[in-house]
């Protein structure tokens, strides 16, 4: 096996970590001694030991002289809930450390590799560096920005309609893109909706046929209108449930019933329009709810504005084969003016769906008009 194998081996032990260590990144680690890998380990949830230490417990051996640790990302310098696994790595004396990407907490940046030198380890840097990125890429964003990364899913028909011209929208894709949709909720911190589609589609947002845990769920409502009984406001999961709403509901006998019912209610800056500040929001969901991913599912009111605030990192389109003809348009409310000020997009990947297609886009930054 090479580099790139054994990287890539850590890389999906790491995505055994997705939902549950976040805001943490995902971790694998892979112990190789004499051509044979000895030991695997991830980091399993927020707090626990680190993958390195795993790894390094699930080979059972108390010297690793000759040996190579692989590891998706740098290895930490600092004592946080765990001591810094650079420090440990160097007591157990391997040979050589592989590095997917430099860890960007500021924390570490670096330091770890510094650890690792000092004490006469050989350490290789950048192997899968683009494919590690990616896996960490809701971390990255919010460890260097503080805000956190924001997916749109949309399903939609080939002429870009979300819903007919009625409202009617189940359903445009099928059940191998809706069981993506889940997979993807597993991953994220929580999916975000507006009040039309709680109050026409009650959508359940739930990770159900597919493995993983149901992310919390955020709907914008800014004047608190949706009835409490409402699907997904209903008796389950209710402390899984955060609403974003302007100040002067947040006061009001209706926000208080609702936080007793154990949902939170967020109050969020809004504009002179009475409309949800996007930019603003998602600071407060990140500071106060500790949210660090967010995938948007609609609907086309919110797709708008999310676009209109320019957050959009991901974009995921499930784009099924079917001509609506008069139809509500997945971004219908935005108004670029010009195709110069178009958002653009770069492809990450298409593959079939079912019989959709699955398209995945990542924001292309030069292209974008300030
Ligand atoms: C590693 N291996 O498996 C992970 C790392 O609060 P703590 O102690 O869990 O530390 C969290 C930070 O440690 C996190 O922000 C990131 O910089 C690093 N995560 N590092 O060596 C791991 N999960
Ligand atoms: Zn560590």
């Amino acid at each position: 096996m090479n580099d790139e194998q054994i990287m890539l081996e850590a890389l999906k032990l790491s995505l055994r970590g997705s939902g549950y260590v976040n805001p943490n990144p995902r971790v694998g680690a892979v112990i190789v001694s004499d051509g044979e890998i000895i030991g695997r380990g991830w980091h399993r949830e927020f707090g626990a030991p680190h993958a390195e230490v795993e790894a390094i417990n699930n080979a059972g051996r108390d010297s690793f002289e000759g040996a190579t640790l692989f590891t998706n990302l740098e290895p930490c310098s600092f004592e946080g809930k765990t001591p810094p696994c650079a420090s440990l790595i160097a007591e157990k004396k391997f040979s050589k450390v592989v590095i997917g990407m430099i860890d960007p907490n500021p924390e570490v940046s670096g330091k770890g590799v510094e650890i690792l030198e000092e004490s006469g380890i050989e350490v290789v840097q950048g192997v899968l560096e683009d494919e590690c990125q990616w896996v960490n890429r809701f971390f990255v964003k919010f460890i260097s920005t503080g805000l956190p990364y924001v997916m749109v899913k949309a399903a939609q028909s080939l002429d870009g309609c979300i819903a007919t011209a009625r409202g009617e929208s189940k359903w445009i894709s099928g059940e191998e893109s809706r069981n993506r949709t889940q997979a993807m909720r597993a991953e994220v911190d929580a999916v975000l909706v507006g009040k039309h589609t709680v109050s026409i589609d009650r959508p359940g947002l739930t990770v159900r046929d597919v493995k993983g845990r149901s992310p919390k769920r955020i709907i914008f409502d800014s004047n608190l209108s949706l009835p409490l009984g409402i699907s997904p406001l209903e008796e389950s999961d209710r402390s899984n449930t955060i609403i974003c709403c302007n100040k002067v509901s947040h006061n009001s006998r209706k926000a208080e019933t609702l936080g007793v019912a154990g949902i939170t209610v967020l109050p969020v800056p809004c504009n002179e329009n009475g409309k949800i500040e996007i930019s603003s929001a998602l600071l407060e969901l990140s500071e106060k709810c500790g949210i660090t991913s967010i995938m948007v599912e609609g609907g086309a009111e919110i797709f708008s504005s999310f676009a209109e605030a320019g957050v959009i990192d991901e974009l995921h389109l499930f784009i099924a084969p079917i001509v609506m003809g008069k139809g509500q348009s997945t971004f219908g409310q935005l108004d670029t003016g010009s195709l110069k000020s178009a958002l653009k997009y770069d492809i990450k990947s298409f593959t079939r769906s079912g019989d959709d297609i699955h398209l995945v886009m990542i924001r292309n930054e030069t292209g974008q008009e300030e």
